[in-house]
């Protein structure tokens, strides 16, 4: 069985991969092409869900059976109440302060930010709100849908890595915001935890899809 990614960010897929350990796991790009899925759903629920769609509608005449996996996540800072959310990959292209940020009051980008650029947006919020740091959660959502032994599956799961966010130095090699995120219980920023595939919300997501799927297959 085929297990598709609906994924199109490198670093991400390389985590998914590797936290779910299977065998026979693609990229949507490598077997359907490049293609632009338009992420406008108001929660990452609804955005997970809008990524495993658009794969479906691709494979569904395929004969075998298939599984899709679609991972919406994003930063949620506390003191920029709860941005840049499901505006994570884009943060940088909102043109907005930190205090416009908080009153809600900004366009919803469609661009894609760089992560380099992304996490200088949020070391500027933090500079003007004059604070060092903030409490901070990563969220991510995952959709699952496909078709094992001819039956169609449908799934959902969440997971949520809590800390906070700091004023530290970048990291090209990281994902996202990773440099500027210490979880709960360590003292160093994610980009530097080994283990980060055993704690994370992706993980935690996955923990809870695996258990589903061993149950099935
Ligand atoms: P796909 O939609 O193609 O999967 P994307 O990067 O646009 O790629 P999202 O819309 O889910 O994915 O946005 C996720 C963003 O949230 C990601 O680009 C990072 O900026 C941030 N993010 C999510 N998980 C992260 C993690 O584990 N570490 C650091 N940043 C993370």
């Amino acid at each position: 069985m085929q297990i598709i990614l609906a994924s199109a960010n490198a670093k991400k897929i390389k985590e998914l991969k590797a936290i779910l350990g299977y065998e026979n796991i693609v990229s949507y790009k490598e077997i359907l092409g490049d293609f632009e899925i338009i992420e406008d759903g108001v929660s990452f629920s609804e955005n997970a869900w809008i990524k495993a769609r658009a794969i479906e509608n691709r494979v569904q005449e395929s004969e075998g059976d298939y599984l899709i996996i679609a991972d919406d996540s994003g930063l949620c800072v506390e003191a920029l109440d709860g941005m840049p959310s499901i505006y994570s990959a884009r943060f940088s292209t909102i043109k907005a302060s930190a205090k416009e940020l908080n009153e809600r009051r900004f366009e919803i980008p469609s661009e894609g930010g760089s992560d380099e650029a992304n996490n200088l947006k949020l070391l500027e919020c933090l500079k003007e709100l004059g604070i060092q740091e903030s409490k901070a959660k990563f969220v991510c959502t995952i959709a699952l849908c496909g078709k094992v032994g001819g039956e169609r599956i449908e799934g959902e799961y969440s997971g949520e890595l809590e800390g906070k966010v700091i004023n530290a130095p970048l990291n090209p090699q990281a994902f996202g915001y990773d440099p500027l995120f210490i979880p709960n219980g360590y003292e160093m920023t994610l980009d530097k935890i080994e283990e980060k595939n055993t704690l994370s919300h992706r993980f935690k997501a996955l923990q809870k899809l695996k258990k589903f799927l061993d149950g099935i297959l």
